[in-house]
Formats: structure tokens, sequence, C-alpha cells
């Protein structure tokens, strides 16, 4: 009997299986001491995360979902249109996005298609990303000096343990070490939520609807909220109260690249 002609290679379920815990458990010890830790894949957190890997940091990217990108997938009202209000047009040309302005100073294009240059591009430029992780807690250290504690990590674990019911689901964290952790959680702030719980921190809360007052807002008070702890995108908004600015997200791609910045200007 002569052999049989096959399309595709031998590697069978063991070399499948060996090939995937190997490579994520070879990728993650990398990444248990990082440079920088994002915590949430939406528009901000990703254009944080180019911009960091493409000066030569080691960051890594948790997100909960088993997908990335926020709400940038869809703008608002369940349309898969999103739109952004110049300048921010430039950073659509430089991450390859189709757009046209609707009216002066405003653009719109694609979710998805504006999405999935977004994601590929942070890929490209060598973010790590784990996906269907959830934030727990930080990593607080101090050094008994009057200047407090600082962020030095993020303890995370599985999302679906959340979903768990608590007697099925004594299931510990584990942590990740970092010079410095962005919050780039959305409206939740999840971060910056857990060190108000401590009551090392106060937040007011994400203000009204102001379109024309938010973004710039949003861009100037990116930074550091607590030491090493940086926040940007709508979780700048609920730290400051800043107004929010609906589905417009010119902010969101100026702030994670404002977030980068500074958090180059701390690691030096
Ligand atoms: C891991 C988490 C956790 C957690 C959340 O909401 P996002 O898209 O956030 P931004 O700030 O990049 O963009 C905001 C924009 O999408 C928006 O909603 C706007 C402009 N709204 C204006 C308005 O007026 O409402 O993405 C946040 C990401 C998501 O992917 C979450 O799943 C993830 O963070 N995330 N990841 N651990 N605890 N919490």
């Amino acid at each position: 009997m002569t052999a049989e002609k096959k399309i595709f290679s031998a590697a069978g379920e063991k070399e499948v299986t060996r090939a995937i815990v190997g490579e994520f458990a070879r990728e993650f010890m990398e990444y248990v001491d990082s440079d920088v830790v994002i915590v949430g894949g939406g528009p901000s957190g990703l254009m944080a995360g180019r911009e960091l890997c493409r000066a030569n940091k080691r960051v890594l990217l948790i997100e909960r979902n088993n997908y990335l990108g926020g709400g940038f997938w869809i703008g608002g009202y369940l349309m898969n249109k999103i739109t952004v209000r110049t300048p921010a047009d430039k950073e659509m040309d430089e991450l390859g996005i189709p757009h046209s302005e609707i009216s002066p100073g405003l653009h719109v294009a694609d979710g998805p298609h504006a999405c999935s240059k977004m994601i590929a591009s942070a890929c490209d430029a060598g973010l790590k990303i784990v996906n269907m992780t959830s934030f727990d807690d930080v990593v607080l250290r101090s050094d008994g000096s009057s200047e407090g504690s600082r962020v030095a990590g993020v303890v995370i674990n599985w999302t679906p343990i959340e979903a768990l019911p608590r007697e099925i689901s004594c299931v510990d964290p584990i942590a990740v070490e970092s010079k410095l952790v962005i919050d780039a959680t959305g409206h939740d702030a999840c971060v910056v939520r857990k060190l108000e719980e401590r009551g090392v921190m106060s937040t007011p809360g994400f203000g009204a609807m102001w379109v024309e007052r938010s973004e710039d807002l949003i861009v100037e008070h990116t930074g550091e909220a607590y030491p090493g702890l940086i926040v940007c995108g709508m979780a700048v908004s609920t730290t400051f109260g800043v107004p929010r600015m609906g589905p417009t997200f010119g902010a969101m791609l100026l702030s994670g690249k404002r977030a980068a910045e500074v958090a180059l200007e701390k690691l030096g």
C-alpha cells in the first residue's frame, strides 16, 4: 500500500499542547518583571503600549476579556462607526486607518477597521498581551520614607475565577512586578479604585458629557496619579472628574501617547 499523501505536517496533539503551554510559559516568565504593566486593552492602553514598545521598553498588557479594543469596536449606540476630532486624525493616518472628514475637524472611520489596525500596530511594535486576565489588586511598596508607598506591580487572576461561586473558587491570584503601572481600564478606573478602597486616594468619578471641554482636559490630566501609577483614557475622567465625551476617541489616542511619554520620562 502506498503512503497517503498529506497536505499538513505530522505534528499531532501532544506537539500542539507543548507549543501552547511552553511558549506561553516562556514568554510569561520574561514579563513577570516588566518595565511597565498596562491594565486594559482599549484604545488608550493599546496606544500607550505601542509607543512604549517602540521605545524598546518591556511592556505587558493585561486584558480581562478574550478580545482587545474595549469601546473602540463600536463607537456609540451599537453602530460601528467611530469619530475622532482634529488633530487626532494624524494618529489614524499613522496607524493606517482609513477615515473621512465629515464636517470641519470631525473624522469618521469604521470601528472594526480602526480597532484591528491599532491592535496589529501594537503587536508589531512588540507589545505582549495576556487575555482573560483580570486586575485584582496592586503591589504596594514603601521604603519607610515620608514619601509613603508606590505602586510596584499588579496582582492578577484568570477572569473566569470571578464568575465562579466563592465555595468552589479558592484560587489565589499571582503577581507581576513592574517599574510602572498604567491604568487604562476605562470608566471603571480599576487600579485607581483599588487604591481608593485601600484609603490612599480619593476620586470624584467621571463628569457629565461636554465634548468640547472634555478631550483637552483628558490629555492635560494624563499622568502620574499616585507614585508608580499613571492613568490614561477614560480612567483619567473617573480619577479627576473630567467631563465625558461620548463616542469620539481622539483623546483616547492622544492620552495613550501622553501616558507613554510620561512613563518614558520616569523610566529615564
Ligand atoms: C483587566 C480590564 C479590567 C480589569 C477593565 O473602556 P476602554 O475602551 O477604555 P479607554 O479609556 O481606552 O477608551 C474609552 C472609550 O472606549 C470610551 O468608552 C469612551 C471614549 N467613552 C466616552 C463616554 O462618554 O462614555 O477599554 C478598557 C479596557 C477594556 O478592554 C476592559 O475589558 C479592560 O480595560 N478592563 N482589564 N482587568 N480589572 N477592567
